[in-house]
């Protein structure tokens, strides 16, 4: 690789490669004072006017050891009976700095406007006054994944759920099979998660994690009833003085699989899939609506199920979305999922999509193109032939055709009893991650990550050992991504570090 030299530089100007030619693109504005012309950049997206370095390095490979930004700094709180002629001289200031290699300085108000390069992780910063923002930044690619941490849970664990709690910071839920002690959450201290409150809960299958207004909640779906055989599900709300989770709200449900949180058109709901009563499997799930006047969740709507074991919200546009995961009528786990828009202030049916044993819905989003992904678990039918395998199936990606206005397949993927899909991105790549559970021997699988490449789809890229993976959770901190995996089969859940180049 060939180092920048005196030579291949020229003056440059860096904010033209952002501003299109006529200067208009969201979160840049032109504003002219007098003769002085210049850009005000939103202060919300730091990144959004980031670009590529070798769009300006062309002609070699490596940064300079040392180079130099010009740039110039209009004051954002200007003093009273100050005109703009003494302005520009007092407060804009014309600063050649030099931009040199080093450990992340402290950012100040002294260090206000100042220029840091990290050498290493190949980004510039510029101080604003309390941190660095990000102002160019290599982006970064996959290359393998690393054991990180081993954590030994409470008990078998079936869902994680990983959320930020302003001003406390990272932390991790994990939905655990006895009682006691129950569920734990965890913190990310040091890099590591570490225990923080103990909940009881009564085969717990996931917690969700959701705000309304500046208050903070965590919901829990329990499978099983309480000791004095009530059967509940039940609302934490964050404590800001204690610093934990305590009790707000129970909530009847069957044998609760999951919780999904959203919001439409500002109002706060909750839906729980309800997967049985007794030996039966079709009944009502319940979509629960806030009541900012109470500060309860009630039933808002009810919505017949079969065995329902996921909900997954989202939008398209102006419209909402609701998808459930139906597993199995009774007699068949090759049964119908329903998707549902929200129209007229209710859910009604938009689409449905033949599944076997469904788990888990995954929405995400590659560009303006809309993907669901479900993962199927089994394939069972009480009338059918047995088939060779009942867990080595296809899970299936479905892509939304925005003129036909319905979901569309798009990839089938080989799986063994797929329970949970997790999409995330590294750099400027888009990933999937399946939770393979079982292959009808052994526990003992691969978990797979597929890495989408445009015209050939997702492509497998990385196996990684799992035993009875129950769900695949991804997290960014500032130290790097990260994938937690949590196990049906033993008390033990991984982190695992994405390496990156
Ligand atoms: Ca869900
Ligand atoms: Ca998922
Ligand atoms: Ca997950």
């Amino acid at each position: 690789a060939k180092a920048c030299a005196q030579l291949d530089l020229r003056p440059l100007d860096i904010l033209s490669e952002v501003v299109p030619a006529n200067g208009m693109k969201n979160g840049i504005r032109m504003i002219q004072v007098q003769g002085a012309r210049g850009f005000q950049l939103s202060e919300s997206h730091p990144h959004f006017l980031s670009f590529q370095a070798s769009r300006i390095f062309l002609y070699c490979d490596l940064f300079p050891e040392e180079f130099s930004i010009i740039v110039t700094l209009k004051a954002l709180h200007i003093p009273p009976k100050v005109n703009w002629y003494s302005l520009v001289h007092v407060f804009c200031s014309e600063a050649d700095m030099k931009v040199t290699l080093g450990n992340r300085p402290p950012c100040t108000k002294t260090e206000n406007g100042q220029f840091w390069f990290n050498a290493f992780q190949k980004g510039l910063y510029l101080c604003n006054g309390s941190e660095w923002v990000s102002m160019l930044e290599v982006k970064e690619r996959l290359d393998y994944v690393e054991d990180y941490q081993n954590l030994v849970t409470n008990s078998e664990t079936m869902g994680i759920e990983i959320f930020v709690i302003p001003k406390m910071g990272l932390f991790g839920a994990t939905a655990n099979r006895y009682t006691p002690p129950g569920s734990a959450i965890y913190r990310w201290t040091d890099g590591k998660f570490v225990p923080y409150q103990n909940i009881p809960t009564y085969q717990a299958q996931s917690w969700k994690y959701f705000t309304i207004g500046k208050k903070i909640f965590l919901a829990v779906a329990n499978f099983e009833q309480n000791e004095r055989g009530q059967e509940f599900s039940v609302i934490y709300k964050w404590n800001h003085r204690k610093e934990k989770f305590i009790t707000y709200q129970r909530i009847n449900t069957h044998s609760a699989r999951d919780w999904e949180a959203f919001d439409i058109e500002g109002e706060a709901f909750l839906a729980v899939a309800n997967h049985r009563e007794g030996d039966n499997h079709n009944i009502d799930s319940v979509i629960y609506r806030w009541n900012p006047r109470t500060g309860l969740f009630e039933a808002n709507q009810t919505i017949s199920t079969s065995g329902a074991y996921d909900w997954e919200f989202f939008n398209v546009g102006p419209y909402s979305f609701l998808v459930v995961a139906n597993t199995f009528n009774g007699t068949s786990t090759k049964i119908y999922s329903h998707i549902y828009i929200w129209l007229g202030g209710a859910f009604q049916l938009f689409q449905s999509i033949l599944t076997f044993g469904a788990a888990d819905w995954e929405v995400f989003h590659i560009g303006d193109r809309i993907f669901l992904a479900v993962a199927n678990s089994h394939s069972y039918d009480s009338e059918t032939l047995a088939p060779n395998n009942y867990y080595a199936i296809n899970s299936s990606i479905y892509e939304l055709n925005i003129t036909a206005q319905m979901f569309v397949k798009y990839q089938d993927v080989l799986t063994y009893s797929a329970l949970d899909w997790e999409f995330f991105s590294v750099g400027e790549d888009f990933f999937l991650v399946v939770a393979n559970s079982f292959d009808g021997v052994t526990f003992s699988v691969n978990s797979i990550i597929y890495r989408w490449q445009g015209y050939e789809g997702f492509v497998a890229v990385h196996y990684l050992p799992t035993f009875g993976c129950r769900d695949w959770e991804a997290f960014k901190t500032p130290t790097g991504t990260y994938l937690m995996y949590s196990s049906a089969r033993e008390p033990l859940s991984k982190v695992l570090k994405l390496k990156t180049l």
